[in-house]
C-alpha cells in the first residue's frame, strides 16, 4: 500500500537540486550555438519577518513559467535578492536598539530557508541583497554616473516632510496628503535636496509603452503618471510692478472667455503683487493660511473653492481684458507656471470658484443647443457681464448649461475666429499667440523630478562631498563604497542619524585636499530596485556593474512577474535607468521588462490579509502540513492568477487529496511494472511509460484523454497564465486514470501480484495507465516539482526536469466519434456516439430514432429539429 509523504519526497529531491546546483545557468552557456536566453524574473522581495502566501503565489507563478521554458528548450535565467534596505528594519532599530543589518540578515535568511522549502528553481550563485557593500556599492556607482551626464541635481525644494518618520517623502509616498506608511499629515519644508531627472525622459517613457507586452491597465496607470498635457504658454502683463506673468491653458481656443487670473499660494510674487495694496493682510493670511494647511484636497475637483484678490490686475494678452488678480489653493505651485487664466464659462473649477466670489462668467464656445454663430452670453448667479457681451441670449437647455466643457464652434471671442469650430481655433490662436510674440505652444508634463534624499540611516550612502572650496564633490569612483558607518541611535532628528556619525562624515575633499563633510542623506530604496536586475546578469563581477556585454543578452526581462502595487514607481523608475544608462553607454537595454504579469492578492473572507487584523495565513504552516507541492498547486489553481481570491483552508486539503491520489496511482503503476524502489528513494527496474503501440477500447480513451490533456495544459501555460484551468485538465486526467485503474483491478489485474500475474489484457492496461500517470505528473511538474520528480522516476527512471515538455499527437485528438447530445424540449434525453462525418440530415436522423426520443415525440408533432454540429439535436414538439 503507498502513502504519499511530502515531508520524506520533498527535502530529499531539494537535496539532489541543491548538490547538483540542477538550476544554475552561466553566462557561458549564452555563447553555446542555438541558446534562446529567456529571464524568468519575480519582483525581489523586501525581507521583513517571513514570507506571507503573496510571495508563495509570486514565486509559484515565476517558478512554474521558468519550469515550462526550461522543458521547452530555454536556457533560463531564474535569480532571487532581496530589497533589503528601508524603513521596517530601521524603525525595528529605533525600538529595540537592534542593527538594522541583524534583522535584515535573520529576514533573509528565513526566506532563503523557505524558498528553499518551496522547491523554488533559484540560481542561488547569483543571490543580491541591496544593503550589502559589494552590491551597493554599484548603487553608488550607477549615482555618479547619472552625476556625470547631468541627471542628478541639487536644489533647494518645498518637500513633504513626514512629522513621524522624520524625513522627506517623495509625492508618490504621499496618498491623500498623509505619508504612505506612517499615516501622519504632511507637512511641507524648503530643504537642498538631491533629484534624478525623470522628467528628462518623460517624452520617451510614454512612447515606449506602445513597445512592451504589459496589461493595459498597467500601462494606463503610467501613462497618467507621466500625464502629457498639450497646451499652449501665454503672457498675461501685469501694469503696476510691469511684471509678465505666463500660465499653461490646454485651452488656448477658450482665451476669450477669461474673465479673471489666479495664482498659486506658493508662488514667489503673490507678496510682492499684494504689498502695497488694500488686500495686503487679507493675502498673507491667506497664503500662510494655505501653506499650513492639508494638502490632500488641493485641487480636487469637489472641494469648496477659496481665495482671495491680490488688489492687481493683468491684460489679456487677445483682446485687452483687464482681468483680476486672485490666488487661490486650487492652483497648485508644482503644475504648468503656478499661476492660471481662469476660463469660468468652460472650465467647472473655474466656474465655481467664480460663482463663489461673484465673478463674470463668459461662454466663448457654442453647445449643440445654441444657434450657432449667434452671441450668446450666460451670466452665473446674475454675475456681472464682461463689457462686450451681447446681452439677452436665450435661455440654454440642461445639457447646454455652463461651464460648457465640450466642442462647438467660437461665439464671442473675435471676428476672426467666431463660428470656426474650436478644436481648430485652438491651433489657430495658439499661431497668433506665437506671431504675437504673447506665447508658444508648449507641453507640459505631470510627470516630477525623482526626490531621492532621505533623512535615514538604513539607505545607501550618497558617494557626494562636500567642501567650503570646491562645493559638492562627487567620490571618485576609485574610493567606492561609501561604506555605511555603525551609529548609537537611528531616531532621525530632524535631519540624517549618519548626521551623528563625526568621525565618518568628517573627510578631505577628492578635489582640494581641504576638510570636507561627508553628504549625510541616503537614498531612496527605490534606487536600489531600479537596477537590480541587471546585476543579475553578472553578480559576481566585481570590477563593474556588470558586463555589457552579457548583460545586453540576457535583457530585457522576458517574463517579469509582480504585484499591481508596483505598478507605477518602481516599474517606472526601473525603465528611467535603463534608457538613462543606454544614453549614457553603459547599457543597451531601452525597455528592461518585455512582458510584464501582475498577479492578484490572496484575501481571506474577502479582505486583504494583515498582521493587525490576524487573520493571515503563514506558508510555513501550510507547507509543514499539506507539503509545498499541495501549497504551490492550490495557489495557482486558486482561480485566474491575475484576480484576487479567498483563501480557504479545503481548498488546500482538496488538492492535497488530488496529488495523493496522482502519487498514489503513479507508485502503484510503477510497481505493476516491476519497479522496485529501495528505502532511500532510489528506483530499479523502472517499468517506463511508453504507451501501447495499438490500443483500443478504454485504453484508447484513456491515451485520447491524456493528448487531451497535453493539448490543454500546454495552451494555457504558454503565455496565457490560466494555471487554474492547467491544474483542472490534470484532475480531470486523473479521474479518467481512477476509472481505468479500477477496471483493470477488478478484472484481476492486481497490481500487488506485479506484472507477471498480470493477463495480456492488463498489461496493455497497465501500461496505458503508465503513459496516462506519467503524463499527468509530467503535465503537473511546474506546479508540483518534487511529486512530479518522485513519480516519473518510478515510472521511467527518469529526471522529469530533463525531459522536454511532452508533444500532443494530432492522431489522438482527433477523433472518428463524438457524443450527440440529444433534447427534447431543452431537456436532454439521449446521448448518442455518432460519426464524426455525419451530416446535419444524419444528425437530426439519428437523433429522432432514439428509442428515449421516440418516448417523448410519439403522439406529437415535431415542429422544428435544431441542429448544432458537433453538439447536440434539439427537437422542438408540440
Ligand atoms: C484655461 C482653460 C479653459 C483650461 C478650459 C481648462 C479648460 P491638464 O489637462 O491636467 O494639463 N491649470 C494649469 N496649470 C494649473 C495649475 N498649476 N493648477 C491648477 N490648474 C492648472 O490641465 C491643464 C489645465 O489646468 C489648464 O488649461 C489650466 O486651465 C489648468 F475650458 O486653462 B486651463
Ligand atoms: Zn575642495
Amino acid at each position: 500500500e503507498h502513502r504519499y509523504e511530502p515531508r520524506e519526497i520533498e527535502p530529499r529531491w531539494q537535496r539532489v537540486w541543491e548538490d547538483e546546483q540542477t538550476w544554475h545557468v552561466d553566462n557561458a552557456a549564452l555563447d553555446e550555438a542555438g541558446v534562446d536566453p529567456v529571464y524568468v524574473l519575480e519582483m525581489l522581495p523586501y525581507p521583513s519577518g517571513e514570507p506571507h502566501v503573496g510571495h508563495l503565489k509570486n514565486y509559484a507563478i515565476g517558478d512554474a513559467v521558468a519550469h515550462f521554458r526550461r522543458r521547452r528548450g530555454d536556457t533560463v535565467l531564474h535569480p532571487m535578492g532581496f530589497d533589503s534596505f528601508g524603513l521596517p528594519a530601521e524603525n525595528n532599530a529605533i525600538k529595540t536598539g537592534q542593527h538594522p543589518r541583524e534583522a535584515t540578515e535573520a529576514s533573509i535568511a528565513s526566506f532563503q530557508r523557505q524558498f528553499r522549502d518551496w522547491g523554488v528553481s533559484i540560481d542561488w550563485s547569483r543571490e543580491i541583497a541591496s544593503h550589502r557593500p559589494e552590491y551597493y556599492r554599484w548603487t553608488q556607482w550607477i549615482f555618479l554616473k547619472l552625476f556625470e551626464h547631468g541627471l542628478v541635481e541639487r536644489r533647494s525644494a518645498a518637500v513633504n516632510w513626514d512629522p513621524v518618520e522624520e524625513t522627506v517623502l517623495a509625492n508618490e509616498q504621499v496618498i491623500d496628503g498623509r505619508g504612505e506608511r506612517s499615516g501622519a499629515l504632511v507637512e511641507i519644508r524648503q530643504l537642498e535636496q538631491w533629484f534624478l531627472r525623470i522628467t528628462d525622459y518623460a517624452q520617451r517613457l510614454l512612447d515606449d509603452l506602445d513597445t512592451i507586452e504589459w496589461p493595459e491597465h498597467v500601462k494606463t496607470m503610467q501613462r497618467n503618471w507621466i500625464g502629457r498635457s498639450q497646451g499652449a504658454q501665454v503672457v498675461f502683463h501685469n501694469d503696476e510692478l510691469d511684471a509678465d506673468y505666463e500660465v499653461f491653458t490646454t485651452r488656448p481656443d477658450t482665451l476669450f472667455g477669461a474673465t479673471f487670473f489666479v495664482m498659486a499660494p506658493e508662488h514667489p510674487d503673490v507678496l510682492r503683487l499684494a504689498e502695497g495694496t488694500e488686500q495686503e493682510q487679507a493675502v498673507r493670511e491667506y497664503v500662510n493660511r494655505s501653506l499650513a494647511g492639508d494638502r490632500s484636497e488641493r485641487g480636487a475637483a469637489d472641494k469648496q473653492k477659496t481665495g482671495v484678490f491680490l488688489g492687481r490686475h493683468v491684460v489679456n494678452p487677445v483682446n485687452g481684458d483687464r482681468l483680476p488678480m486672485y490666488v487661490a489653493d486650487y492652483v497648485l505651485m508644482d503644475y504648468g507656471t503656478g499661476a492660471i487664466m481662469a476660463v469660468p464659462g468652460h472650465d467647472q473649477r473655474d466656474f465655481d470658484f467664480a460663482q463663489a466670489y461673484d465673478l463674470p462668467v463668459k461662454r466663448v464656445i457654442a453647445g449643440p443647443a445654441d444657434p450657432a454663430g449667434e452671441s450668446l452670453e450666460e451670466a452665473a448667479d446674475g454675475g456681472p457681464l464682461s463689457d462686450d457681451a451681447a446681452a439677452g441670449g436665450s435661455p440654454s437647455p440642461d445639457d447646454d448649461a455652463l461651464p460648457y466643457v465640450g466642442d462647438g464652434p467660437l461665439v464671442n471671442s473675435h471676428p476672426d475666429f467666431d463660428g470656426t469650430h474650436n478644436r481648430e481655433a485652438l491651433a489657430s490662436i495658439s499661431d497668433w499667440l506665437a506671431t504675437e510674440g504673447k506665447g508658444q505652444a508648449s507641453i507640459n508634463f505631470r510627470l516630477r523630478d525623482w526626490l531621492v534624499s532621505r533623512q535615514r540611516y538604513w539607505g545607501c550612502p550618497i558617494p557626494i562631498v562636500h567642501c567650503d572650496r570646491c562645493g559638492v564633490v562627487p567620490v571618485p569612483e576609485d574610493q567606492l563604497p561609501v561604506v555605511l558607518p555603525d551609529v548609537e541611535d537611528y531616531k532621525p532628528k530632524g535631519k540624517s542619524p549618519l548626521a551623528a556619525a563625526e568621525e565618518w562624515v568628517a573627510t578631505s575633499c577628492p578635489t582640494c585636499g581641504g576638510p570636507a563633510r561627508r553628504e549625510t542623506d541616503t537614498l531612496d530604496t527605490f534606487v536600489d530596485s531600479s537596477w537590480y536586475f541587471l546585476r543579475y546578469t553578472d553578480a559576481g563581477n566585481d570590477g563593474a556593474a556588470w558586463d555589457p556585454a552579457v548583460t545586453n543578452r540576457w535583457l530585457p526581462v522576458d517574463q517579469y512577474i509582480g504585484g499591481v502595487e508596483h505598478a507605477i514607481l518602481h516599474l517606472l523608475y526601473a525603465r528611467f535607468f535603463c534608457k538613462a544608462l543606454s544614453d549614457i553607454g553603459v547599457l543597451d537595454v531601452n525597455e528592461p521588462f518585455q512582458n510584464l504579469f501582475t498577479q492578484g492578492m490572496i484575501t481571506k473572507d474577502g479582505a486583504k490579509m494583515s498582521k493587525s487584523k490576524g487573520n493571515t495565513v503563514a506558508p510555513r504552516e501550510i507547507v509543514e502540513r499539506f507539503g509545498a507541492d499541495s501549497a504551490r498547486t492550490y495557489v495557482l489553481f486558486l482561480g485566474p492568477p491575475d484576480q484576487d481570491a479567498d483563501w480557504s483552508d479545503e481548498g488546500v486539503e482538496g488538492v492535497n487529496r488530488f496529488l495523493s491520489r496522482l502519487w498514489r496511482f503513479a507508485a502503484e503503476a510503477a510497481e505493476a511494472g516491476g519497479a522496485v524502489v529501495a528505502q532511500d528513494g532510489t528506483v530499479s527496474g523502472a517499468p517506463g511509460a511508453t504507451a501501447p503501440v495499438d490500443p483500443q477500447g478504454d485504453d484508447l480513451e484513456l491515451l485520447r484523454k491524456a493528448h487531451w490533456a497535453i493539448d490543454k495544459v500546454t495552451q494555457d501555460l504558454d503565455g496565457r497564465f490560466a494555471f487554474n484551468t492547467a491544474v483542472a485538465a490534470v484532475m480531470e486526467l486523473t479521474n479518467a486514470i481512477s476509472a481505468r485503474r479500477n477496471a483493470v483491478v477488478q478484472d484481476g489485474g492486481n497490481p500487488d501480484a506485479g506484472a507477471a500475474a498480470a493477463t495480456a489484457g492488463d498489461a496493455t492496461g497497465w501500461a496505458a495507465i503508465r503513459f496516462a500517470t506519467a503524463t499527468a505528473v509530467s503535465l503537473l511538474q511546474p506546479f508540483a516539482p518534487h511529486l512530479a520528480a518522485d513519480a516519473y522516476q518510478r515510472l521511467t527512471g527518469l529526471r522529469i526536469w530533463e525531459q522536454p515538455w511532452p508533444v500532443a499527437e494530432q492522431r489522438f485528438l482527433e477523433r472518428d466519434e463524438f457524443e450527440l447530445v440529444v433534447q427534447v424540449q431543452g431537456k436532454v434525453r439521449d446521448r448518442l456516439t455518432v460519426p464524426v462525418s455525419a451530416s446535419r440530415e444524419q444528425l437530426e436522423e439519428l437523433a429522432l430514432a432514439s428509442d428515449k426520443v421516440r418516448a417523448h415525440v410519439d403522439g406529437k408533432t415535431v415542429v422544428k429539429v435544431i441542429v448544432v454540429p458537433g453538439k447536440l439535436v434539439n427537437v422542438v414538439v408540440r
